[in-house]
């Protein structure tokens, strides 16, 4: 009686399954330009701890979205973006990207917010043909994930490294450099071998590695180990709660010496992580408000307007990452009519145009490798400075 209950089960579910796929068959001879606008994913974290990386990302995506709309979309078809939160870990970004992938139908995606995500969920889109544009993915080996795979967040072997050179410019008797990273994280590994080799390039004196986890809220032991190998510099490469608390945990047990943050410091949510020990933390950025062009002063405008304060690096970044598929669909667009082309051809067209293309962003002149590894110019250090209130500050730029 069971089995046969069972059988008529799988009967029903089968035919479920085949009415699906044929649906899904069906749909792909259509596109994703005929439905009046192009969807495009967003997969950043809009909840969980890297949410306070992920908002500066979607900020950056929304501001793209009206700007590229307003002028008239991919040849007077609009775009639309199609969010899934990503959350904070590698699962939420794989089920982020397989919604983005089989049930929104993107033409491509944007995101995730850490590499340590984009490892596990990136090969996914990659597979199924689906471009990606990291926007924040900045460890060693992202654009090589797959052909499908590229960003616009420049790699830490080229970014961290100018930090350093700053703070020896600013302080020139730094001799002794105390190096965190956190050992849970691909990107924080990463860029930790790149301040390491940097710090044994400059001729200073490596006297202590402390290891810790982004999930962890108190480092009084690693803390105290650092400040008793007398560091004049400590440098970090841990995430945004987990970083901005080891500055402060430093400072309180009395470490005085210089501070250098990695990417995870690269938003202004850290200030309320760190408070007034923030002030004066020196980090590399890959996207400087005071950026000339007309396009970064139409950004910087409008971020002023809509969130009272200079745009963070991520939101350039992303806003760089939505107008890459912007500008590459219009180029498409030109060739064949992406609305006549069926989704998996749109898909695999749109990677192809992407690479070839040269963009005028916010963060400067862009273009890739074939490899999908941004091409770009200048890079910048800043200096947190801290308001007397000691909960608001900026990103100063060193010159
Ligand atoms: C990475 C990073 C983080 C700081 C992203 C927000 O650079 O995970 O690659």
């Amino acid at each position: 009686m069971k089995k046969v209950i069972i059988n008529t089960l799988l009967l029903v579910a089968g035919t479920i399954l085949v009415t699906a796929c044929t649906s899904g068959n069906n749909s792909d001879t259509n596109n994703a330009g005929t439905s009046s606008a192009i969807p495009i994913g967003i997969g950043f974290a809009q909840t969980s701890n890297i949410a306070l990386l992920g908002q500066d990302g979607v900020n950056g995506v929304k501001i793209a979205e009206k700007y590229f709309n307003d002028k008239g979309g991919v040849n007077g078809t609009p775009i639309k973006l199609v969010f899934q939160d990503t959350g904070g870990d590698e699962q939420g970004a794989i089920n982020a990207f397989q919604t983005l992938i089989n049930k929104d139908r993107v033409v491509g995606i944007v995101g995730p917010t850490l590499s340590q995500q984009a490892f596990s969920a990136s090969p996914i889109a990659d597979r199924a043909k689906v471009p990606v544009i990291g926007a924040s993915n900045t460890a060693k080996g992202i654009p090589e994930i797959g052909d499908y795979v590229a960003r616009v967040s420049a790699p830490v072997s080229t970014v961290a490294p100018n930090a350093v050179k700053a703070a020896l410019k600013q302080n020139p008797n730094i001799k002794r450099v105390a190096v965190f990273f956190a050992q849970n994280d691909a990107f924080n590994k990463s860029e930790t071998e790149i301040f390491q080799k940097a710090v044994k390039d400059s001729g200073l004196e490596l006297v202590t590695v402390q290891k810790f986890q982004t999930t962890d809220t108190d480092f009084q032991a690693q803390a105290t180990s650092a400040i008793n190998a007398k560091p004049d510099l400590v440098i970090i490469s841990g995430l945004t709660a987990d970083g901005g608390n080891l500055v402060r945990q430093l400072r309180e047990l009395g470490y005085k010496g210089a501070i250098i943050g990695g990417n995870g410091f690269n938003t202004s949510n850290i200030f309320k992580v760190c408070r007034a020990s923030c002030d004066g933390v020196m980090l590399a950025q890959a996207y400087s408000p005071e950026h000339p062009g007309e396009i970064n002063k139409t950004f910087r405008q409008a971020y002023l307007s809509q969130f009272k304060t200079e745009p963070p690096q991520f939101s350039a970044q992303a806003f760089a990452a939505v107008q890459v598929y912007v500008e590459a669909l219009q180029a498409l667009d030109k060739k064949t009519k992406v609305s006549t082309l069926p989704l998996p051809q749109l898909r695999t067209e749109l990677n192809k145009q992407l690479l070839t293309g040269k963009y005028n962003t916010p963060l400067g002149e862009i273009s890739f490798t074939p490899a999908g590894e941004i091409v770009q110019k200048d890079f910048y250090v800043a200096q947190i400075k801290m308001e007397k209130d000691g909960s608001t500050g900026k990103f100063a730029l060193v010159k």
